[in-house]
Parts: structure tokens; C-alpha cells; sequence
């Protein structure tokens, strides 16, 4: 079981195109996030926030992929470079790393450094596949690709940066998925990725399809990266985030699929380092979102009732 966590802020929002979500890491402290997680037993260590400089001081075109477009790539890369050296260090101390977005993009310097000294698979909580390449997004935004980063699919496969996870697309699981782009559709059929649908959890239920996700990230590999992306929530639950969906998974789905993975960590301590992300306290009601945040955290560390 976790016993000591260590807090990572990483307010970047170069990955999205609204501001506001580089305010996350502060909005979730505030939201009482050390005393959620002290309540499971487990102790907390805080590293700060990383320097991020104001994405209006930067070139969003001064480091280029190869093709297609990647905004802020060159900036991008140096948190994910920074977040994976404090990622890697909390774990060689023997703490779980919880990293604080920013947007999704940063998940790649989180994968980079859980996966710096032993094999990993992920699970990624979230509305969207985040599988979109510089050539196949929409957007040119590198929240939708860090999945296709870290695996180094098509415009990733010379960035080591990116890439260096050693991630199997056998070891990742999509749970909530409800927008996906044209392309990004095709190219997660043919992976060997597992994708869970909203569709799948209505028809099979949430807890079978965690369970399942847990199996497939954990098979074979030393430890777990989860990601949790707010937007996973639905708009309801969770109005403070940068692109929200319809139809996401309730209040009580999200601590019930927590609360879940905590129990299989306890049985199989499989959690190696966590994340939240895609938090805009602009859009916010009140803080809620960031509150919901804090409060996933607790579940997924094991907070109970009784
Ligand atoms: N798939 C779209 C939208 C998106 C992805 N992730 C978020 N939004 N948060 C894109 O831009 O790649
Ligand atoms: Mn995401
Ligand atoms: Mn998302």
C-alpha cells in the first residue's frame, strides 16, 4: 500500500488551446488535496511546481514535427523532460509520484519517468483517446497525442523525449472514451490498445470493465501509471475542464472506480505513479472540479468510509 505520496505540480498548458488549466495544480491544493490524502493513512511530501514560462512568451512553431503540426512542442518537451526527472527520483525514494496538470500533454514526462526503471502499462480515464498524431489531429494540440507520443506512433518515433517509456500498446487500457477524431478512431482500432467505450460500461458495467483494464495494464510489467483526465467526469460533475463531453461517468462511478483500484493496489501493490489533469479552474464552479480531483486522489489511495 502507498504510504508516502509526493506532490508534482505541473502547471503547463502548452498542450491546450485554453488558458486557465496551468492554474490547475493550485486549484487542486486548495482544494484541500494533502488533507484528502493524510486521511488514508498515507503521508505527503510537496515538490512544488515546476517552472513553466507564459505560453505568450513562446513561438508555438519554434521546434516543428516532421510533418503535420504539434503546438508548443519545443516547450512541451521541456516539462515533459522536467516532470520525468522528478517523477523518477520520487519513485527511486520510494514515494508515489502524483502529478498535477496542466493538460494531458504532461502525462508523457509522467510516463517517461514511471517508466525510467522498470516496465509499465498504463490506464488512461478520459473522455477522448489522446491518440491523435502531429499529422492526424484536428487541432495541432499535443493534449490530444500523449498516448501516441509515449508509444511512439508515426511522428513520435524519433523523439526520444517522448518515447522512452518502453509502453506496450498491450499494456494500455481507455476506459470512458466518447470523442474521438476521424483518424484517431481508425488508428486505435488497429492498435493493440484496449479501448472501453461509455457503451461498454453501460453494457457491462463499471466495475467489470475496471477490473479488466486493471488486468490488461498490470499483465506482465512491474507497475501501473494511472491517468486521470477530469474530463473522463461528466460536464455535470465536472464543468471546470477545457473540452467537456456529454455522458460521462458520474460522482459516484468515478470514487467507485477509484475505490476499486485502490483495493487491487492493496492486494497487489500495482500503483507505481498517478496523475490529474485537464483542471481549468476558469471554467469552474466554485472550485468543484478541483475538489473532485482531490477527492479521486483519496480514493484511489485507499480513503474509506469505514
Ligand atoms: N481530440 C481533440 C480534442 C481533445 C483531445 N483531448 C482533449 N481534447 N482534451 C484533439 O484536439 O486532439
Ligand atoms: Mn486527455
Ligand atoms: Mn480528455
Amino acid at each position: 500500500m502507498t504510504r508516502s505520496v509526493r506532490i508534482i505540480g505541473a502547471p503547463s498548458d502548452y498542450g491546450a488551446n485554453r488558458r486557465g488549466v496551468d492554474m490547475g495544480p493550485s486549484a487542486i491544493r486548495y482544494a484541500g488535496l494533502a488533507d484528502q490524502i493524510e486521511a488514508t493513512g498515507a503521508s505527503t511530501t510537496d515538490a512544488g511546481d515546476l517552472a513553466v514560462p507564459r505560453a505568450e512568451e513562446r513561438d508555438p512553431d519554434r521546434e516543428r514535427p516532421a510533418s503535420g503540426r504539434a503546438k508548443f512542442l519545443r516547450e512541451t518537451r521541456e516539462v515533459a523532460e522536467e516532470l520525468a526527472d522528478e517523477v523518477a527520483d520520487a519513485i527511486a525514494d520510494g514515494d508515489l509520484p502524483l502529478a498535477l496538470g496542466g493538460d494531458h500533454s504532461i502525462a508523457i514526462g509522467s510516463l517517461v519517468g514511471s517508466a525510467r526503471d522498470a516496465e509499465v502499462g498504463a490506464i488512461w480515464f478520459d473522455a477522448h483517446g489522446d491518440f491523435n498524431t502531429p499529422e492526424t489531429s484536428p487541432s495541432g494540440n499535443v493534449h490530444g497525442m500523449p498516448l501516441a507520443a509515449a508509444l511512439g506512433k508515426d511522428g513520435f518515433a524519433d523523439m526520444e523525449w517522448a518515447n522512452a517509456t518502453g509502453l506496450r500498446e498491450e499494456n494500455v487500457a481507455l476506459v470512458g472514451l466518447r470523442s474521438l477524431d476521424a483518424d484517431e478512431r481508425a488508428d486505435i482500432l488497429e492498435s493493440e490498445m484496449t479501448a472501453f467505450t461509455m457503451s461498454d460500461i453501460d453494457e457491462r458495467g463499471l466495475l467489470t470493465v475496471v477490473d479488466e483494464a486493471i488486468d490488461i495494464a498490470s499483465r506482465g510489467v512491474e507497475g501501473v501509471h494511472v491517468s486521470l483526465d477530469l474530463d473522463w467526469l461528466d460536464p455535470n460533475e465536472a464543468p471546470g475542464v477545457g473540452t467537456p463531453v456529454r455522458g460521462g461517468v458520474t460522482y459516484r462511478e468515478a470514487h467507485a472506480a477509484l475505490e476499486r483500484l485502490a483495493d487491487r493496489n492493496r492486494a497487489d501493490d500495482l500503483l507505481r505513479s498517478l496523475e490529474l489533469v485537464e483542471v481549468n479552474p476558469i471554467l469552474d464552479e466554485r472550485n468543484r472540479t478541483a475538489e473532485m480531483a482531490a477527492e479521486l486522489a483519496a480514493s484511489a489511495l485507499g480513503k474509506r468510509i469505514l
